[in-house]
């Protein structure tokens, strides 16, 4: 699986790509095109037991990659157990040669930025345990920048990430968060970064001395190299807001050298990285971001709702199976879950069963609102709360609904925050905040300007966050939390989006995986 890791694909955009992906390990495995809509064409989308059933070891699968409104930098990644750990890389969409070209100055250079996460074990052995001992996962043992994790671990001195830059130039920064379980900061010594655009969508400028990024998303910055001849050090670390579940607490370092002929510093100097529970400093840089919204860059918020969901997001526990204790809180197994369903894979992905008919494989029932209201935020909830429903249920959403989601962080078990990514779109973020959603007064103050455009939303823990989107796009897709082990533990449904006049869902490919 190794020969996956860090290819760079590059794309212009509305072409139409087809790759092939031929296994040579050991593992089952699927490819997703993180934040590629695929319109109509949800069978190259990846998520196991989703949209598709795994390649297996040696097995072939062809993808076609159909690009639409994504500008910018997106991502590719394995979308089976956790092999996305080291199967991944960037994507990035460059303007339409005819079209209007970047809405800033074209930098001089840019450079991919990959943020990762790395276990000295085999990360499959780490998801066999943690399913296993139903616990929390083992915390990985580094965070690395383009592979590497840098001067502040052992072993990393003569490979850590060194960017050379002239002064006077600009580099854009195409950032993206590959690590499995982390929301994490990243900022440079000295520079401020101008954030240009987030998730394959142009953003108004933002300079900052830091960025907050969560799991799933990707950010391009801009650097310019405006300080004096001299070495800085680049460094990224977690963000969480609930520190009394345990997280790696290291820093991961790369290095902004100028070129030139100087005398450098001893050490290269080191940024102001915010406080790991910093919670403002993580939210007031994700909710600062705004579309850009100009002519060439129009943003169509849906205004007269259709449909409404509610959910809320959870982690949950469950009494030990056997005769055992099992590594969760009073010896339960930690579950997780959407409006209280932990989600269980089918035995043959949604999409085929949906498409061709064949029942008995999920529910259309997922819940629109929560089957049980409680203070969601409260202190101390009881212990009958914890467990949930285990189901495999989806949504159907009549074609162009005009939807809203408002998803309810709890403290049901312990509160953290949660990246939801949605498959085959990107949407609005109108609203968010800390503590229970206020149906009366929150939606008063929504963003129905210029919100930032999204496929990875940081609902906050103990707190709430609104999107919005139209279900233009016909076909099955996922909703998960981009966590790994949320994700294991079931937080996660699906849409499926029926056919409308002039868009329908299109018909698998002859080389589909079987189950
Ligand atoms: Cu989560």
């Amino acid at each position: 699986m190794d020969n996956f890791q860090d290819q760079l694909y590059t794309f212009i955009m509305e072409t139409q790509s087809m790759l092939r992906s031929i296994t040579s390990g050991r593992y089952n495995i699927t490819i997703h095109w993180h934040g590629v809509k695929l319109p109509g064409y949800p069978w190259s989308d990846g998520p196991e037991y989703i949209t598709q059933c795994p390649i297996k070891p040696g097995g072939k699968f062809r993808q076609k990659i159909i690009f639409s409104t994504e500008e910018g930098t997106l991502w590719w990644h394995a979308h089976s157990d956790w092999s996305r750990a080291t199967v991944h890389g960037p994507i990035i969409v460059y303007p339409k040669i005819n079209g209007a070209g970047y809405p800033f100055s074209k930098p001089h250079v840019e450079v991919p930025i990959v943020l990762g996460q790395w276990w000295k074990k085999d990360v499959m052995n780490v998801l066999q345990e943690t399913i296993i001992s139903g616990g929390d996962p083992e915390i990985s043992d580094a965070l690395t920048i383009n592979g590497q994790p840098g001067d502040l671990y052992p072993c990393s001195k003569s490979e850590i990430f060194k960017l050379n830059v002239d002064q006077g130039k600009s580099y854009l920064l195409r950032i993206v968060n590959a690590a499995l379980n982390n929301i994490l900061f990243f900022s440079i010594a000295n520079h401020n970064l101008t954030v240009i655009g987030i998730d394959g969508s142009y953003t108004k400028p933002l300079t900052n001395d830091y960025i907050t990024i969560a799991a799933g998303q990707t950010i391009d910055a801009v650097l310019h190299a405006n300080q004096d001849l001299n070495h800085y050090y680049m460094a990224s670390r977690v963000f969480t807001s609930n520190p009394s579940v345990s997280f790696d607490n290291t820093t991961t370092t790369a290095i902004v050298q100028y070129n030139g002929n100087y005398t450098r510093s001893s050490s290269p100097s080191s940024p102001q990285l915010p406080y790991y529970n910093d919670t403002d400093a993580a939210y007031s840089f994700l909710s600062s971001l705004k579309s850009l919204a100009d002519e060439d860059h129009p943003v169509r918020v849906p205004i007269n709702i259709t449909t409404r969901i509610v959910t809320t997001l959870s982690v949950n526990a469950f009494s030990c199976p056997g005769n055992r204790s099992c590594e969760g809180p009073n010896g339960t197994i930690l579950a997780a879950s959407m409006n209280n369903i932990t989600f269980v894979n089918p035995s043959i992905d949604i999409l085929e069963a949906y498409y061709k008919h064949i029942h008995g494989v999920f529910g259309a029932d997922f819940p629109s609102f929560p089957p049980l209201v409680f203070n969601f935020t409260a202190e101390y909830l009881p212990l009958i709360l914890e467990a949930s429903k285990r189901g495999t249920k989806v949504k159907i959403l009549p074609y162009n609904s005009a939807v809203e989601v408002i998803f309810q962080g709890t403290n049901v078990v312990a509160s953290i925050d949660h990246p939801v990514h949605l498959h085959g779109y990107s949407f609005y973020i109108v609203g968010w905040g800390h503590g229970n959603f206020d149906k009366d007064k929150d939606p008063q103050k929504y963003n129905l300007i210029d919100p930032p455009f999204r496929n990875t939303v940081t609902v906050p823990g103990n707190g709430w966050t609104t999107i919005r989107f139209e279900a233009s796009n016909p076909g099955v897709w996922f909703m998960h939390c981009h966590f790994d082990h949320h994700l294991v533990w079931g937080m996660e449904t699906a849409f499926i989006v029926q056919d409308g006049a002039g868009a329908c869902l299109s018909p698998p490919p002859s080389d589909m995986p079987p189950c």
